[in-house]
């Protein structure tokens, strides 16, 4: 976070001195060396920064990361279903399921509908866990290629199902 502050503080800083240039000059030419690298390695650790706040801030994971996709729990209109319910990733690439509407929800993956020798209880919430409040997340990452069934326990009897292809 101290990284993250001094950024906050940089950043105006070096964009004041540059509207300045006629009168500092001298010193613009000296800050601007000086600064970029400082730009360059607060970029790096904010990235890192995202990948570690998976869990809870899925928006900075988007924002930092192309290789994730969002998936919202419950639709706008009240529909208990996933949002979209059938997509594609590559493996390894981030699933994010976003509690949005209509919860408490979570993902339970059908252990006869995934690639053998993946392992169901690896990859699902547990049956009785839930995402309770708004914007709780739960992410999972997929390696195996193939289609992979899921459902929310809560409401598979309101066919609250989906499907996620991994190519
Ligand atoms: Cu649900």
């Amino acid at each position: 976070m101290a990284t993250v502050t001094s950024a906050a503080v940089t950043i105006p800083s070096f964009t004041a001195l540059k509207a300045n240039t006629t009168t500092t000059k001298a010193a613009a030419t000296v800050k601007v060396p000086s600064s970029s690298p400082r730009l360059f390695s607060v970029k790096a650790s904010l990235k890192d920064f995202g990948v570690a706040v998976v869990a809870t801030a899925a928006s900075a994971v988007l924002a930092g990361n192309a290789l994730a996709i969002e998936i919202l729990l419950g639709g706008d209109d009240g529909s208990l279903n996933y949002v979209p319910s059938e997509f594609s990733v590559a493996p390894g690439e981030k699933i994010v399921f976003k509690n949005n509407a209509g919860f408490p929800h979570n993902v339970v993956f059908d252990e006869d509908e995934i690639p053998s020798g993946v392992d169901a209880s690896k990859i699902s919430m547990a049956e009785e866990d839930l995402l309770n409040g708004p914007g709780e997340t739960y992410t999972v990452t997929l390696s195996e290629k193939g289609s992979y069934s899921f459902y929310c326990s809560p409401h598979q009897g309101a066919g609250m199902k989906g499907k996620v292809t991994v190519n």
